[in-house]
């Protein structure tokens, strides 16, 4: 097990590479390509592009290759606009659905889950590293950053890279470092996080850490990768259960007829005590999946992980219900329901509990209208028009921009619906 933090090994800052030369890490690595260009894959494509490297990105997807292409990264991912317009004046970022030959290979594809058996669908990985390993030379480092299940650097990523006649090591320096950004702060977050890295190998280890510390100026933290990739499924998996207990609290509290807001201040008071907030249920493809990842390689040892995430994926149906009571008496009930992403101020639907609310109240033949400022695709009418008449008007995510709007003119939106029945979840 390697132990030592590289900020030990080297007590010097890695100084930040100027934008106008040419960037290299101590292994020599100069030239990064970048395989899956999603949340993670892209913003770390523009960083190392930003410091210096130059960066070849890979996706499937032709639409974000085209995006990247035709300048509308500004546009089409609004966060990493301000990185893009730095990056596309250095003309030292490409990007086609094919890998280049490069110093260093970073890979950042998603690992999602079968949506039945919760087994996690590591066919993206697979094929991005069988894609680049007929172009690997000696010498070259490859990290994994998706998330994973235990086993995965060691027992898939490593075997294939062998089956091409490397000796992983030796030959090929592999490691697993896990992103740990949050949507809506990525930028900040990418740089400033700290990180793990783990690798079987120590000076693999050394590699990896050295050249991820051209860009980041959080600590790396040195590990074996087995280590590396439990942590990161643990610290997912640490907010899902805190989350679930929040909102198993939450129903216990309505039962009693407790309200869980008045509570949680007072509950958090204790000194050790740090209740996190219930909600309608943990939506976005991290949390609300990367805790399957523990259930599949330790199915017997996962009563409570796996109990959090029903809990959780629960949440949506409770909060249907007590809509339909917040409605029972009215006859054919409009029904406003506001925010439909995974989180405030975020415009990502994946794994949405609102948008699973909205399905189970059409499912059940209910007048709904769904607006959300965020989605072009939910903005087909305005908030005006869609309280108008409505009896109920449900913020399922509190936007900035919804908390505003309902502080500003509550008694406006008020006055446009047939009932004043609103509920902020
Ligand atoms: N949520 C609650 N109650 C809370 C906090 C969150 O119900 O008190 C819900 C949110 O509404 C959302 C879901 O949980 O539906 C997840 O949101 P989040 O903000 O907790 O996390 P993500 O999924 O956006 O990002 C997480 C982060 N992990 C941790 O905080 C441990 C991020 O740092 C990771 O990089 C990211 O997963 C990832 O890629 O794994």
């Amino acid at each position: 097990m390697i132990s030592t933090s590289i900020g030990e090994m080297s007590p010097e800052k890695t100084s930040q590479a100027d934008q106008n030369t040419h960037a290299s890490s101590s292994c020599g690595a100069s030239r990064i390509c970048v395989v899956g260009l999603g949340y993670v894959g892209l913003p770390t494509a523009l960083l190392f592009a930003r410091k210096g490297f130059e960066v070849h990105g890979v996706d499937v997807n032709s639409q974000v290759i085209a995006a990247i292409q035709q300048d509308q990264v500004g546009e089409r991912y609004a966060e990493l606009a301000p990185w893009w317009h730095e990056v596309k004046s250095l003309e030292r970022f490409s990007a086609s659905q094919s890998p280049l030959p490069a110093d260093a290979f970073l890979i950042a594809v998603p690992t999602p889950v079968h949506p039945e058996t919760k087994a996690c669908d590591l066919s993206a990985v697979l094929s991005a590293v069988r894609s680049i390993v007929p172009i690997l030379r000696p010498g070259n480092l490859v990290i994994l950053e998706s998330t994973v299940p235990p086993g995965t650097t060691r027992r898939h990523v490593k075997a294939l890279i062998e089956a091409q006649g490397f000796k992983v090591g030796q030959d090929i320096h592999l490691c697993f470092s896990p992103e740990r950004i949050l949507p809506g702060n990525t930028l900040h977050e990418l740089v400033h996080n700290h990180r793990i890295l783990g690798s079987e190998f120590p000076e693999s280890a050394r590699l990896g850490a050295d050249l991820l510390h051209q860009a980041v100026e959080g600590e790396i933290y040195l590990t074996d990768d087995l280590t590396a990739e439990f942590c990161k499924l643990a610290e997912n998996t640490y907010r899902d259960v805190n989350i679930a207990l929040a909102n198993e609290l939450s129903l216990i509290a309505d039962e009693l007829g407790v309200n869980i807001q008045n509570a949680i201040p007072l509950i958090n008071k204790h000194p050790r005590v740090n209740l996190l907030q219930p909600g309608i249920g943990v939506g976005g493809h991290c949390i609300a999946v990367d805790p399957w990842f523990f259930v599949e390689v330790s199915p017997w040892k996962t009563e409570l992980i796996g109990t959090s995430r029903r809990v959780n994926d629960r949440m949506p149906i409770y909060r249907a219900q007590q809509i339909l009571q917040d409605v029972a008496g009215i006859e054919n009930p409009r029904i406003c329901l506001a925010g439909l992403t995974y989180k405030p101020d975020v415009a990502d639907v994946r794994e949405s509990p609102a948008m699973r609310i909205v399905q189970i109240l059409k499912e059940r033949g209910l007048d709904v209208i769904a607006y959300d400022p965020l989605l072009p695709d939910y903005q087909t009418t305005s908030l005006e028009e869609a309280l108008t008449g409505a009896d109920y008007f449900g913020i399922l995510v509190n936007h900035s921009v919804l908390q505003k709007a309902l502080s500003d003119k509550r008694e406006h939106w008020l006055s446009l619906m047939r009932r004043p029945l609103i509920r902020v979840f």
